[in-house]
């Protein structure tokens, strides 16, 4: 928040070119706001890819990868490798099907003046795994098939 307010105090009393502006934060190419929403299987590993964030004043940039427990529904903390490099990987437990986990993608740029930061934040829905029964696919006692797949309809299709 000082920062932020550090930075503004600047733009009004610096030209734009001497003021630090906020880097971009990117995932997967996607350079907007909006929450990321992502689906994944149980122990499968999904890459998080923030390669193609930038920063306006071309400052050199660092990156954060971590999980949001608080806000998800699985209540334990998924493992993320290369957690401060531009392109990192989540490993989603084998115990996570069903369950919700909120990854924040931190990015802050390097710069003399105050270093200012964006972030995103990646949705991922953990399938439920299922019990295949004959030609019938059982989710806990609810059966929801015949199906093609392993995986419950709807989730991402
Ligand atoms: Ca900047």
């Amino acid at each position: 928040m000082l920062n932020n307010c550090q930075a503004r105090f600047d733009w009004c009393v610096m030209p734009y070119e001497k003021a630090n502006h906020h880097p971009i934060a990117a995932f997967n190419g996607d350079t907007s706001d909006t929450i990321v929403r992502v689906t994944a299987k149980a122990g499968e590993i999904v890459m998080l890819d923030a390669s193609a964030s930038s920063d306006p004043d071309a400052d050199a940039l660092q990156f954060s990868w971590y999980v949001y427990a608080e806000a998800g529904t699985y209540t334990g903390i998924p493992i993320i490798s290369n957690e401060a490099n531009p392109v990192a990987q989540i490993t989603i437990p084998e115990d996570a099907g069903g369950k919700q986990i909120h990854v924040i993608l931190q990015v802050n740029d390097e710069n003399e003046i105050v270093s200012l930061y964006d972030y995103r934040r990646i949705v991922i829905d953990v399938k439920q795994p299922m019990v295949r029964e004959g030609d019938w696919v059982v989710t806990g006692v609810e059966a929801v098939g015949p199906l093609e797949a392993w995986w419950q309809l709807g989730l991402d299709r």
